[in-house]
C-alpha cells in the first residue's frame, strides 16, 4: 500500500470532469467520468465519510463560441440550454452531486481571474509574440478551431487548426493548406499577436517528485504522464484571442480571455465555494481545498489526463496553498456496438433518449459491470439486454421477489423467528457478513466491474440458499426451519438493499420500502450491514417489480438505428477512416497550440493525448481499394527548409526517370542534410496540393508513435527508384 492510501484522510472532495455545455450527455460520458464517481461517492456516504461531490458545465472555449455564431445566438443562450439539459438528465440518471455549477458563474469569473493573477504575479507566465491567422473580414484572430483547411498530411478537407480528425495528425494552424475562416469562409492572413505562456517546464522536477509515490495510481494514467515527462514539458499558451470567456486580468491583455483548459479545473474550486454558500457556511470550502488531510479525487476520461495529472497540479503548485489531487482514476473509452462513438454523426446513445425508454438502474449496472477501467469497453445493446434479464431480473430481482412473496403467503407479511441454524444457514450468515468489506474494498479501489459482479454473486448465493433449503417443503414439514430460512432470506434482502445502493440507487430504495423499513436506504451504514438482523414480527411493505425484462423488440430499433448510421458512414467515406469524434470539445492533445511561430516547446507531444485514437484501426478495405494507391520508391536528390514553416521540408525526388517535388512535414525530426540521398517510399498518385505556395506532388510515408517520434520508411536493400511497392 502506498503512503497515499495509508494516509488518514479526514474528508473527501470528489469531482467529475466538467462536461462541455454544447451538446447532450451520452453513454461515453457516463462510463468515463460520471457513473464511476457517483458510485464511489455513494459508497463513501454509506461509509459515513465526510464527502463533497462537485461538478458543473464547462461553458467557455472555441467550440461553444463557434456554435453560437453559426446558430445566430449568444454563447450564453447555448450554455444555458445545455446546463439545464445536463442537470436534468444527470438527475434522472441518479447522479448525486452535492453541487452542479457552471463556469460562466460570477463565482468562477472571480475565482479564475484571481488564480490567474497569482500565477502571473509569481512570475510563472511569460509573454511570447507569435504569428497567428487573422481574418480581416471578421476582424479577429482565429483561435484554435476557428480556422480550418486541407490537411497537409492526408489532404482531406476540413482539418482543424489544431488537429486533423480524418488522419489523427496534430497540426499547427499555419500548416493547413488553403486555410479558411470557419465563420465567414474568408482566407485569413498571418499577423503578429502576443500570448501569455505558462512555464510548465519549470514545474517538471516538482511534478516528477510529487508523482514518484503515486505507484498505486492506475497504470494508464501513469503511462501518459511518463510519456509527457520523457518528451519534456514545454511552455503552454494560456490566453486566447476570443471574446467569450473570462477576461485576462493583466494589463495589455484586456481583449483576450483565459484559455478554457486553464480555467475549467478552477471551476472545481469555485463550485465548492458555491456549495459552501448554499450550505450557509461560506468558509467551509476552505476545509476541503486548503487542508492537507483532504483526499481530492478527480474522475475523468483518458483524454483529460494531461490536464488533470500534469497541468492542473502545476497550476496548484504555482498558486500554492491548495491540496493536490490524491488520485485521478481515469477511465478508457466506451465504444458502441463495436465502433467508435461519433457525436456529430449521431453515432451515440444519448442519455435523455435512453431514459425516455428505459430505467436508469439497468444502465448503471451495465456500465459498471462493463466499465472501461483498464481498456476500452463496448456498449452492445444485446449484451445490455442479456445482463438486465439474466443478472438483474433473474438473479437479484427474482431472489428478493420470491423471498418477500413467500413471507407474505406463509408468514402474513411479517418477519418470522430465527431459530437454530444449520450448516447452510451459517454459510448464508457468513456470506452476508463478509460482503460489505469485500465489495467495499473493490469500490474503494475503483474496481467497478468486480464490485458489480460481487454484488450479483451475493444474490446468486442467496438464490441457491433458498433453493437448497426448500422452504416450500419445510413450510409443511418443519415450520421452525422454514421460518429460519425466510428470516435469513429477508436479512439477505436487507443487506442487498444497502450493497446495491451505490450502483442501483433507485432499486435499492424500492427494496428498502418493500422491506417496510422507515426512512431511506441512504441513511444506512455500510459497515456491518450484512450482520444486522431483522426483528421478528416486523411488518414488511408492499412488493413492487424491481427489474423488468427487456424484450428484443425494445432494443431492435436502437440496434438498427446505429447500424444504419454506421453503414451510411462507411459508404460515404468509401474505405477511409471514420475518425473518433471530438468535435464538441477542445482538442486534448494539442490544446495549447495557438498558431505558428510559437516556441516549439509550447506544443504537447504530438500524438500523446490519445494513443489509442492514434492507433485506431481503420475499416477494412478490399485489395482493389488498396491497389488504387501507387506506392513508389523515390530518391531524395535535394532537401531544403520551407521558409516560415518549422515543420516542412521541400524535397526534390527522383522517381525512376521522372523528377518530382513534394512538401513533407518532417522538419522537426529530419534535417535537410539527413534527408538528402535517402531512399524513401511515396504515394505517387495523390492529387497534387499547394502547401505554402509550393506544389507538392506526392506524399512520403513515415510512422509516428505515441512518444512523439517519427521514422521515415525506407526499403531494405538495393532497389531502383521508381520501383513499385506492393
Ligand atoms: N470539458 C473536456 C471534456 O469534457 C472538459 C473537461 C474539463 S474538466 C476541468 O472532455
Ligand atoms: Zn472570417
Amino acid at each position: 500500500m502506498s503512503q497515499e492510501q495509508q494516509k488518514e484522510y479526514k474528508r473527501l472532495l470528489v469531482t467529475s470532469a466538467l462536461p462541455y455545455a454544447n451538446g447532450p450527455i451520452h453513454l461515453g460520458h457516463l462510463a468515463g467520468a460520471y457513473l464511476p464517481a457517483d458510485v464511489y461517492v455513494r459508497y463513501q456516504r454509506l461509509k459515513k465519510r465526510d464527502v463533497v461531490y462537485i461538478c458543473g458545465t464547462d461553458e467557455h472555449g472555441v467550440p461553444i463560441a463557434i456554435a453560437a455564431e453559426k446558430a445566430g445566438v449568444t454563447p450564453q443562450q447555448i450554455v444555458d440550454k445545455y446546463w439545464a439539459d445536463h442537470y436534468d438528465t444527470f438527475t434522472r440518471f441518479g447522479m448525486s452531486f452535492d453541487h452542479f455549477s457552471r463556469t460562466s458563474a460570477p463565482m468562477q469569473h472571480r475565482t479564475a481571474a484571481d488564480f490567474f493573477k497569482v500565477i502571473h504575479d509569481k512570475g510563472f507566465l511569460v509573454e511570447r509574440a507569435i504569428e497567428q491567422f487573422y481574418c480581416e473580414k471578421c476582424a479577429r484572430f482565429l483561435a484554435d478551431r476557428f480556422v480550418e483547411g486541407e490537411c497537409p498530411r492526408c489532404h482531406r478537407p476540413g482539418a482543424r487548426g489544431d488537429q486533423c480528425e480524418a488522419c489523427g495528425s496534430s497540426l499547427e494552424q499555419t500548416e493547413l493548406i488553403h486555410p479558411y475562416c470557419k465563420v465567414c469562409g474568408g482566407t485569413p492572413v498571418l499577423r503578429q499577436t502576443r500570448h501569455l505562456f505558462l512555464k510548465l517546464n519549470e514545474f517538471q522536477p516538482l511534478l516528477e517528485k510529487w508523482l514518484a509515490d503515486k505507484g498505486e495510481w492506475k497504470e494508464n494514467v501513469l503511462n501518459y504522464v511518463r510519456g509527457w515527462f520523457q518528451e519534456g514539458l514545454g511552455e503552454r499558451a494560456v490566453t486566447r484571442d476570443l471574446s467569450w470567456g473570462i477576461k485576462v486580468p493583466v494589463a495589455g491583455y484586456e481583449e483576450k480571455v483565459i484559455y478554457v483548459w486553464f480555467e475549467a479545473p478552477i471551476g472545481y474550486i469555485s463550485a465548492t465555494k458555491e456549495w459552501a454558500e448554499k450550505k450557509g457556511r461560506p468558509e467551509a470550502w476552505k476545509e476541503y481545498w486548503l487542508q492537507p488531510d483532504t483526499k481530492l479525487v478527480h474522475f475523468i476520461g483518458k483524454d483529460n489526463i494531461v490536464f488533470h495529472a500534469v497541468i492542473w497540479p502545476a497550476m496548484l503548485m504555482g498558486h500554492g496553498g491548495f491540496v493536490l489531487p490524491a488520485d485521478i482514476p481515469a477511465n478508457e473509452f466506451l465504444n458502441l456496438q463495436g465502433e467508435k462513438l461519433s457525436t456529430s454523426r449521431n453515432y451515440a446513445v444519448w442519455l435523455g433518449d435512453y431514459l425516455n425508454k428505459f430505467p436508469a438502474d439497468p444502465l448503471r449496472y451495465y456500465l459498471a459491470v462493463n466499465a472501461p477501467e483498464t481498456r476500452d469497453a463496448d456498449f452492445i445493446w444485446e449484451d445490455f439486454q442479456g445482463r438486465n434479464n439474466s443478472e438483474l431480473a433473474d438473479i437479484l430481482g427474482n431472489f428478493i421477489n420470491r423471498t418477500l412473496t413467500f413471507a407474505r403467503k406463509q408468514f402474513g407479511g411479517a418477519v418470522p423467528e430465527r431459530g437454530v441454524l444449520d450448516g447452510l444457514d451459517e454459510q448464508m450468515v457468513r456470506t452476508l457478513a463478509e460482503a460489505p468489506e469485500k465489495i467495499g474494498a473493490l469500490l474503494e479501489g475503483y474496481e467497478l466491474r468486480k464490485a458489480a459482479a460481487a454484488l450479483i454473486d451475493v444474490a446468486r448465493f442467496a438464490n441457491k440458499y433458498f433453493n437448497d433449503q426448500e422452504p416450500w417443503r419445510t413450510a409443511r414439514e418443519n415450520r421452525a426451519k422454514c421460518a429460519t430460512t425466510i428470516h435469513l432470506a429477508i436479512q439477505a434482502c436487507q443487506t442487498l438493499a444497502v450493497l446495491m445502493e451505490p450502483i442501483l440507487p433507485f432499486s435499492a430504495e424500492k427494496v428498502w420500502a418493500m422491506l417496510g423499513q422507515p426512512g431511506s436506504v441512504n441513511d444506512q451504514v455500510w459497515d456491518g450491514c450484512g450482520s444486522r438482523q431483522m426483528a421478528a414480527g416486523h411488518l414488511l411493505g408492499q412488493e413492487q417489480i424491481l427489474f423488468t425484462k427487456i424484450e428484443e423488440s425494445q432494443i431492435r430499433p436502437e440496434v438498427e438505428r446505429l447500424r444504419a448510421i454506421s453503414e451510411a458512414l462507411k459508404a460515404a467515406s468509401a474505405g477511409a477512416e471514420v475518425p473518433a469524434e471530438k468535435a464538441d470539445s477542445e482538442a486534448p492533445a494539442r490544446a495549447a497550440a495557438v498558431g505558428a511561430g510559437q516556441p516549439a516547446a509550447a506544443a504537447g507531444p504530438a500524438a500523446q493525448g490519445n494513443p489509442s485514437a492514434a492507433a485506431a484501426e481503420k475499416p477494412r478495405i478490399t485489395y482493389d481499394e488498396f491497389a488504387k494507391v501507387d506506392l513508389r520508391v523515390a530518391r531524395v536528390v535535394k532537401a531544403e527548409k520551407v521558409e516560415k514553416a518549422d515543420k516542412l521540408l521541400r524535397l526534390e525526388l527522383e522517381v525512376g526517370s521522372e523528377m518530382r517535388q513534394i512538401v513533407a512535414g518532417v522538419a522537426k525530426h529530419y534535417t535537410p542534410e539527413e534527408m538528402t540521398g535517402r531512399t524513401i517510399i511515396i504515394v505517387a498518385n495523390l492529387q497534387p496540393a499547394v502547401i505554402r505556395g509550393i506544389e507538392s506532388n506526392g506524399m512520403l510515408l513515415a510512422a509516428e508513435d505515441g512518444q512523439g517520434r517519427m521514422a521515415i520508411l525506407s526499403p531494405q536493400g538495393e532497389i531502383d527508384s521508381g520501383a513499385k511497392v506492393k
